[in-house]
């Protein structure tokens, strides 16, 4: 079975996991909850507290979950400032993937299904990097991200449900990349100090220390986070840029249009003018409507702030 296409120039990689190894899956996390691997911290448990691995209970016929991971490449941004061009990255997850969750959806329709009269269903609710690594589409690096061979980790997942009968069933164990077992470049590189040293037996990051859970929204950053561990406009690339599992991919860079110094001035004099944030937001393509924003111009211009200091 062909498992590889291009989408809109884009490498699409997949697997199908079947619904009954959701409550398996739903155990790997069970586990490391109560092993007292799952943070409590209040920042943290929104972005995990409505995930659960079952079958959505207005498509109680699914059958299988498609399992998509998209090449999602690191962008980078010029801002004038002062006659001057400050170059700065943005990470893949931050802008806007050049496919639709609906294209992707057709995808797995005509090209992965390629029979009418079945359904197919985004899904938002379960831990992507789990189900691709136990599907047998990724590994986990040391430093907690899903690498997909020929992708590297520079990606973003997809799931969908469908009640098409694959009819295999891939079951993994929770693999680590090859490449970490004698590295530690990510750990040796991240600012914070949020990965876990080669000699640890451990593979789970301390969320509570990773820079991207303080800078990816709005609010105090804590007393301990030094202003120098900042890198990328929004998140961070520390524990991605150095990998080696990732040099083949690293080189290939989106560069956005430049901001220009009055949309940069704008930012940093804190104003909020409709027309220059919507042209921030569409060249950075991070946003399309400044009321709805998930990464808004006050969250940039903290931010950038910290970066051209
Ligand atoms: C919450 C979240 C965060 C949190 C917490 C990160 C984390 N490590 O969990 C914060 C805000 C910090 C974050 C940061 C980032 N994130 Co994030 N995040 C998520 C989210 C919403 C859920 C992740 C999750 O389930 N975490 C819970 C932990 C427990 O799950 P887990 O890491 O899979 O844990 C398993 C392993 O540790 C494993 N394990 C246990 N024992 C063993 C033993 C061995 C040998 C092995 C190998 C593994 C293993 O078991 C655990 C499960 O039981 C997903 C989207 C989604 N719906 O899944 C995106 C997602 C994971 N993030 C993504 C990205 C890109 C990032 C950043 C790179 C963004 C950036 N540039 O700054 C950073 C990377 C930080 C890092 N090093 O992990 C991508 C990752 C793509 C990829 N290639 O993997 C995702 C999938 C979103 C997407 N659109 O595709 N993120
Ligand atoms: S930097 Fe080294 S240890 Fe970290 S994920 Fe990459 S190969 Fe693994
Ligand atoms: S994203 Fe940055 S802070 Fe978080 S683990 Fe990776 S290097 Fe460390």
């Amino acid at each position: 079975m062909k498992e590889e296409f291009i989408l809109n120039n884009l490498r699409i990689k997949y697997k199908v996991i079947s619904v009954k190894r959701l409550p398996e899956l739903q155990a790997d996390i069970d586990k490391t909850e109560q092993d007292g691997n799952l943070s409590n911290l209040k920042l943290f448990r929104p972005y995990i507290n409505d995930f659960k691995f079952r079958v959505p209970e207005n498509f109680p016929e699914a059958k299988y979950i498609v399992v998509l991971a998209i090449e999602h490449n690191l962008a980078k941004v010029n801002f004038h400032l002062n006659g001057q061009k400050h170059n700065i990255i943005l990470p893949h997850d931050y802008h806007r993937l050049g496919a639709s969750v609906e294209e992707l959806a057709e995808l797995v329709e005509k090209e992965i299904i390629k029979e009418a009269g079945f359904k197919v269903e985004h899904n938002r609710t379960m831990h992507l990097k789990l189900l691709a690594v136990r599907s047998g589409l990724g590994r986990y690096g040391r430093n907690n991200i899903c690498y997909v061979d020929g992708l590297g980790s520079f990606l973003s997942l997809y799931t969908f449900f469908t009640d098409y009968d694959f009819q295999v069933d891939n079951w993994y164990d929770l693999r680590m990349l090859e490449d970490c077992e004698d590295c530690s470049i990510c750990s040796d590189n991240c600012p914070t100090q949020a990965i876990p040293n080669i000699d640890d037996d451990e593979f789970i990051i301390d969320v509570e220390r990773c820079l991207t859970l303080h800078n990816e929204k709005l609010g105090e950053f804590p007393e301990w986070l030094r202003s120098d561990a900042h890198n990328s406009l929004i998140g961070c690339t520390r524990c991605q840029q150095y990998c080696p599992a990732n040099t083949k991919v690293i080189e290939k860079i989106i560069q956005l249009e430049d901001i220009t110094e009055e949309e940069t001035k704008m930012i940093l004099d804190g104003r909020i003018e409709e027309h220059l944030s919507l042209s921030i937001g569409r060249k950075l393509r991070i946003f399309d409507d400044i009321k709805n924003a998930e990464y808004p111009i006050p969250l940039i211009k903290r931010n950038l702030e910290l970066l051209l200091d």
